[in-house]
């Protein structure tokens, strides 16, 4: 899945007329790009008031032209989220599927990274790479003045097991061998830099 993903948009099998109906390539599941700009945070505004959900999508196809088109983080300035989630669950803790989860994060001090790690994040959920796709709740790509994140959010926090194992994957994925950490989301809703619950 993770190839078709990569090849379908460009590729034109051999012998077959360019005029020839495609048809698109489904997706296992739904999808949402979200856009939170907070570049120009009005004063005083709750967290999640520019917080935007952009577009939901089921094809390979709509996922290159959303890409191409807007979702390049590194094209913004400092102070822009950007989140692909499972359709259906929105990127806040308040949400049920991610009210019990955490994240796990990395940081880039590069552009170039960010967008490297983002991409290649994005195609393996949306190709189905991870064991555990159903306890994934969605990515955050963090595009911040001092260093730039990536986040991996998932649904239940205690466990430990199956963040492990996503937490390994994922270092393949985005080609990371420096040791990353993950947090709990009730951690972060008690103080503003949450300890670290699991390493790998
Ligand atoms: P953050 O954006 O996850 O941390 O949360 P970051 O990126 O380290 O900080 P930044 O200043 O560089 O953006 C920052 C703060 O936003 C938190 O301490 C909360 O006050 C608020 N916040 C973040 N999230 C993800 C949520 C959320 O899901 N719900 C609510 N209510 N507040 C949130």
């Amino acid at each position: 899945m993770a190839s078709e993903v990569a090849a379908a948009a460009s590729e034109v099998p051999a012998g077959v007329p360019a005029t020839a109906e495609k048809q698109p390539h489904k997706l296992e599941r739904k999808w949402t790009f979200w856009f939170d700009n907070q570049s120009k945070p009005k004063q005083g505004a709750a967290w999640g008031t520019s917080l935007r959900k952009v577009y939901t999508f089921d094809t390979v196809e709509e996922f290159w032209c959303l890409y191409d088109q807007i979702f390049r983080p590194s094209k913004f300035p400092a102070n822009a989220d950007f989140h692909l989630f499972r359709a259906g669950v929105e990127p806040k803790w308040e949400d049920p599927e991610c009210t019990n989860g955490g994240k796990w994060t990395v940081t880039s001090s590069k552009k170039a990274n960010l967008d490297t790690m983002w991409l290649e994040t994005l195609m393996a959920l949306i190709g189905e790479q991870f064991d555990e796709a159903d306890e994934i709740c969605g990515v955050v790509a963090s595009v911040r003045q001092r260093q730039d994140k990536l986040s991996l959010w998932t649904k239940t926090a205690a466990n430990e097991a199956a963040q492990m194992g996503i937490g390994r994957k994922w270092k393949e994925i985005i080609d990371v061998t420096d040791k990353i950490s993950y947090s709990f989301h009730d951690d972060s809703r008690r103080e503003r830099s949450a300890k670290s619950r699991y390493n790998v």
